[in-house]
């Protein structure tokens, strides 16, 4: 997969990506992530890259011009039905649905080409939508801009991607996966603090081991995440 991102802070993005899953993926050839100045592709002489809103308000506007260029400049066009198969055109904003589990999964499933395109908080003009194929929020907050949710979309799609994650497995037992929270978890010492470590784990009973780590999801889930709960009929 082919992820690039568009945003007017690249120094944003410096080391995010050479870490841990990512970097690996990265170097195994599962992924390649590419970040790029939005200015770059300003052509007047000031390189502006945002304006006043017509209308008035508060803030700057990310100007379209730039924003067309780049996205032809890297995808050969900004025409939505020219596309290639597999590619997503994502911009980042509060006014987005949601992201969740399922989304970062169908994109890591279907998804060849991803480019991200950061907006501002303030706002990025309506026209560059056109463009646009999936309006993505990663919360009912603020951020000031769309780089921290670039980064969020960017690994929870990559960590899915087959090879990724060294044991298979690991991705499937996630808390959200199952659509419930994970179990809580437990290493040496068997002791710290006064604090024991379940018995039933110490047990070498798969079967009981199973059933607990079931019901300490659902009770986790239940106390701090009723809604999970309810969409799954339970
Ligand atoms: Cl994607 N952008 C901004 N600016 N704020 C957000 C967001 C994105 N998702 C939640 N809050």
């Amino acid at each position: 997969m082919k992820i690039d991102i568009l945003t007017i802070f690249p120094e944003f993005f410096d080391g995010v990506f050479d870490v841990g899953i990512i970097r690996r993926a990265k170097l195994a050839g599962i992924v390649e992530i590419d970040v790029h100045d939005i200015r770059e592709f300003a052509r007047d002489k000031h390189r502006k890259v945002d304006d006043r809103p017509f209308g008035g308000g508060e803030g700057m506007v990310l100007k379209p011009e730039p924003l067309f260029r780049a996205i032809e400049n890297l995808l050969g066009t900004s025409d939505r039905s020219e596309y290639e198969e597999g590619t997503h055109v994502v911009m980042l904003t509060p006014r987005g649905k949601p992201l969740v589990q399922t989304n970062a999964a169908a994109i890591a499933d279907k998804a060849k080409r991803v480019l991200l395109i950061c907006g501002r908080y303030e706002g990025v003009d309506e026209r560059v939508m056109s463009a646009v194929t999936d309006e993505i929020s990663i919360g009912d907050y603020v951020l000031s801009g769309g780089e921290p949710a670039a980064v969020v979309l960017a690994d929870a799609v990559t960590r899915l991607l087959p090879g990724a994650l060294g044991n298979e497995g690991s991705a499937e037992n996630d808390s959200f996966s199952r659509g419930i929270l994970d179990y809580p978890n437990y290493t040496q010492p068997r002791e710290y603090r006064g604090m024991e470590v379940p018995e039933v784990l110490l047990s070498g009973n798969h079967e009981e081991i199973e059933k607990w780590r079931h019901e300490k999801a659902l009770e986790k889930t239940r106390g701090v995440r009723e809604d999970l709960l309810k969409e799954k009929g339970e």
